[in-house]
């Protein structure tokens, strides 16, 4: 029982740096080590509700999203559905968390102190209890850069489940909808993922937010998909991208 819950605990947030490396060291071209410093630059040292979202501009400039023109996908609300989808379809869809930088870090929890060398996995700030806390403020930065090399279709997956799919407190509303340019995203294509007892779908008034929010020129698309098909398009590889649904 002892060894079971010992076990537990290592495996769940055994040292950041070995999760750090053993995901980084699936990513053959980048030096691990580097990036791991300039992490760690970030936020080590500091107050944990002191760290802008500028203090990961030198590990994003070592490790840079690349365009995937008509591959994007952005999401919000509706995370395990999408990345249940995008393990099985690298082909066709790619999401942050696909990313170098995004696996890396995702569903990890890290602060540094003031005064200490240290990197903290417990005892962080909580999401919201302060705005310029290291998590936060590298999902910011990240979804930022993102955003700003998204190019040709761009897909974005929002919930039916919840009372208002696109929400201007959302990362996706505040962050990544702004700096999609007409000059590189030419359309849109919103994917409602229908679960059972959705409330909402593609009529959904917030929607008209989100066209309004679009650079001018981008076109939109909205499609209610219930999420069984969207499973199915994970399991079928022979199903074309194009035809997903
Ligand atoms: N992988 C991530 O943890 C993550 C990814 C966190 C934040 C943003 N992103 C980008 S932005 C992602 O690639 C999507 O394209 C965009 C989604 O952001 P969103 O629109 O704000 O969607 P969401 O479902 O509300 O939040 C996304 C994730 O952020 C959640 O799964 C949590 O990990 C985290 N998060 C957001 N709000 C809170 C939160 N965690 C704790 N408390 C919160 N209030």
């Amino acid at each position: 029982l002892i060894l079971g819950l010992s076990l537990g605990l290592t495996v769940g947030r055994r040292n950041i740096r070995s999760t750090f490396f053993s995901r980084c060291e699936k990513f053959k071209e980048h030096d691990c080590k580097k990036l791991w410093d300039l992490f760690e630059k970030a936020y080590v040292n500091k107050d944990p509700c002191k760290v802008p979202v500028e203090a990961y501009n030198p590990l994003i400039a070592a490790a840079p999203f690349k365009p995937q023109c008509n591959k994007m996908m952005f999401w919000s609300k509706t995370k395990d559905v999408v990345h249940g989808l995008t393990a099985k379809r690298k082909d066709c869809f790619v999401t942050l968390e696909d990313t170098l930088l995004g696996s890396v870090l995702d569903d990890l929890t890290w602060c540094g102190k003031e005064g200490s060398k240290d990197t903290f996995t417990a005892g962080c700030p909580e999401w919201s209890e302060c705005v310029n806390n290291p998590v936060r403020s590298f999902w910011n930065r990240s979804s930022a850069a993102f955003a700003d090399v998204a190019c040709g279709d761009v897909t974005a997956m929002l919930s039916g489940s919840i009372d208002t799919p696109f929400n201007s407190t959302s990362n996706f509303a505040s962050i990544e909808v702004p700096r999609f340019k007409a000059s590189r995203v030419k359309k849109l294509n919103v994917v409602m993922v229908i679960q059972k007892n959705a409330i909402s779908n593609c009529n959904h008034p917030s929607l008209k937010n989100l066209r309004q929010s679009l650079d001018t020129g981008i076109t939109y698309s909205c499609k209610d998909v219930s999420e069984s098909r969207i499973q199915e398009c994970g399991a079928k590889p022979e199903i074309a991208c194009g035809a997903c649904w």
